[in-house]
């Protein structure tokens, strides 16, 4: 891991651009992939019963997920019923070393962005525990994401490039943020194309 942070402007918004090699790219793509095999991705939909347009899955102890019922974080997978799979040992090593936080993450929401999904501009707010940090990994094709303050205010826009990682802590944890697109064909990593992101987070 190369640990150069950059500054992004944004209060408490760390980005690491490039902090994973093209190998340790490769070798966390396989063990997310080989891991959601247990815990297909599916498309949750909006209380109102829209699908979204990214897929999702889930690692770790508790998982988020959306449906008639809201948004919540569970134990199980709603289609299967079973436990979401353990989280890759590689990504507590992250989230320990880049944020520091003293208790490891109990949810890792995986999004997988096919070309055309994208993602509203929302805020984070399932968490029990918002103060602390979320931690995301980006694999795949670059996306075009939106932050702005959580009071909310002028937005702007940023590239999330396969291998970037991010970590939201202090006042830019409760950021509002989206994915308005993706640049398709940017990165080979994802079969089949696309982008995956990891967010790590102290959901209980
Ligand atoms: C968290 N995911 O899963 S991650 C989400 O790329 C989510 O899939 C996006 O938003 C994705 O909830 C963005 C990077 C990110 C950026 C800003 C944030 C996560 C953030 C600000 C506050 C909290
Ligand atoms: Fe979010």
């Amino acid at each position: 891991m190369i640990r150069r942070e950059i500054e992004t402007g944004l209060e408490g918004f760390r980005l690491w651009p490039g902090a994973l090699s093209p190998d340790e790219q490769a070798a966390l793509r396989d063990e997310v992939m080989e891991a959601v095999e247990a815990a297909p991705f599916y498309r949750p939909t909006t209380r109102s019963g829209r699908p979204f347009s990214v897929e999702m899955s889930n690692l770790g102890p508790l998982g988020w997920v959306s449906d008639r019922g809201g948004y919540r974080y569970q134990p199980v997978h709603p289609a299967t019923g079973a436990p979401w799979p353990p989280m890759p040992e590689r990504l507590l090593e992250l989230w320990s070393e880049l944020t520091g936080w003293p208790e490891p993450p109990d949810a890792c929401l995986v999004n997988l962005y096919r070309e055309g999904a994208r993602m509203g501009l929302h805020q984070d707010l399932d968490e029990a525990d918002r103060a602390a940090p979320v931690l995301s990994v980006s694999l795949g094709d670059t996306a075009v994401f939106r932050i702005g303050a959580a009071e909310g205010g002028p937005t702007r826009s940023m590239r999330l490039a396969s291998g970037d990682v991010c970590a939201l802590t202090g006042p830019a944890r409760l950021a509002r943020h989206g994915i308005d697109r993706l640049l398709a064909g940017s990165s080979n990593l994802i079969p089949g194309g696309g982008r995956l992101n990891l967010t790590l987070r102290r959901a209980a």
